[in-house]
């Protein structure tokens, strides 16, 4: 039988209502799996918990060692795949860190599958343990992708890029944004991936980064809205951000005060990258009033495409720990961004 490492770092999963009736992290990952003994039908488990916290509470500090311990099970050759459980909250982030800063040679080519749950461990019908059923089945199929970290939940298999919670409590509160999930996990167990599941659309480039890292560099989110003011992008920059994704309007639109404020920022070789705050539809220059698109791009901010603030903000993090301090950070970010495009 093959091999599946769970690394385990809380999350709803493993959370249970105490005597005072609050909701917290409880079980750990053992105790986890020790309630559903019908996993061990599908492979062999070896586990790992780095933490127990809710995902609000996972750190820039916790992705990197997460990193490297999936590195390390990846280089390991009795392990066919590795799932990382965590809570719902910020799962997205975490698995687009992941499949943006891990290369092909990093995973071996294995499957990396993240999961969690919407319902805590003490609810009578938990979906915690179908997750991690799915997870564990993926975790052992799912080889030969081109980009093989993946989610799964409600057994909907979601590209990195793609997947966002979009629903605060439903178990099926994942989706793919711009696209299909790129496969599921059937009732039957059997595992299937709609073609193409390899496509560029599903992609996002590799962002080598230095292994030892334990800290990522400052990047703000500002989110744009009707009477937005330049008061918090300038907070940002005295702060010391390296870089600011501006959650702007409609195709990448924002006013006056807050181009102004861009301005100073950008002359400051500070990175300004807008992404927009709709649903669906890419970031990117579209109109040449002041504060539309246009203007923003010819006064040297680049655009997320279809990143969302959060996912733009994670890459624009790897593409400057790239860097050594004194490099020009404005050229490089424009050109990682840029990449996305011919990864659309
Ligand atoms: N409490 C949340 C978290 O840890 C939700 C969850 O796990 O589903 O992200």
């Amino acid at each position: 039988m093959q091999r599946v490492h769970i690394i385990f770092t809380g999350g709803t999963i493993a959370m249970r209502t105490n005597a005072e009736g609050l909701l917290v992290p409880a079980s750990s990952g053992e105790a986890l799996l020790q309630a559903i003994p019908q996993l061990k039908k599908i492979a062999d488990i070896s586990t790992e918990q780095l933490c127990n916290v809710a995902s609000a509470h996972l750190t820039a500090e916790i992705w990197l060692q997460t990193r490297r311990a999936i590195m390390a099970a990846c280089a390991d050759e009795g392990v066919a795949g590795v799932v990382l459980v965590q809570g719902t909250d910020t799962l997205e982030e975490t698995v687009f860190f992941l499949d943006a800063s891990l290369s092909p040679e990093n995973t071996r080519g294995k499957p990396i599958v993240l999961t969690g749950a919407m319902r805590n461990a003490d609810e009578a019908n938990a979906d915690g343990p179908d997750n991690l059923h799915n997870a564990i089945l993926l975790a052992v199929s799912a080889h030969s992708l081109e980009k093989p970290v993946m989610a799964c939940m409600f057994g909907r298999i979601h590209a990195a890029r793609a997947v966002q919670k979009h629903h605060t409590t439903r178990t099926d509160a994942f989706v793919s944004t711009h696209h299909t999930p790129i496969g599921q996990v059937t009732d039957a167990g059997e595992v299937v991936f709609f073609e193409p599941r390899n496509t560029a659309s599903h992609q996002t480039p590799t962002l080598r980064i230095a292994d030892e890292l334990n800290q990522l560099p400052k990047v703000d989110i500002i989110p744009i809205y009707v009477g937005a003011n330049e008061d918090a992008l300038n907070s940002s920059v005295a702060a010391g951000a390296q870089a600011i994704v501006v959650q702007a309007l409609g195709a990448g639109n924002l006013n006056p005060s807050v181009f102004a404020a861009i301005e100073q920022a950008l002359q400051k070789d500070i990175p300004i990258i807008i992404a927009t705050r709709c649903w669906e539809g890419n970031a990117e220059p579209h109109y040449g009033y002041i504060g539309g698109g246009q203007t923003l791009e010819k006064i040297g901010a680049c655009f997320a495409h279809d990143l969302p603030a959060h996912k733009a903000r994670i890459y624009a993090q790897l593409l400057l720990a790239q860097l050594d301090k004194d490099s020009k950070k404005r050229p490089h970010i424009q050109q990682g961004f840029a990449q996305l495009v011919a990864h659309p």
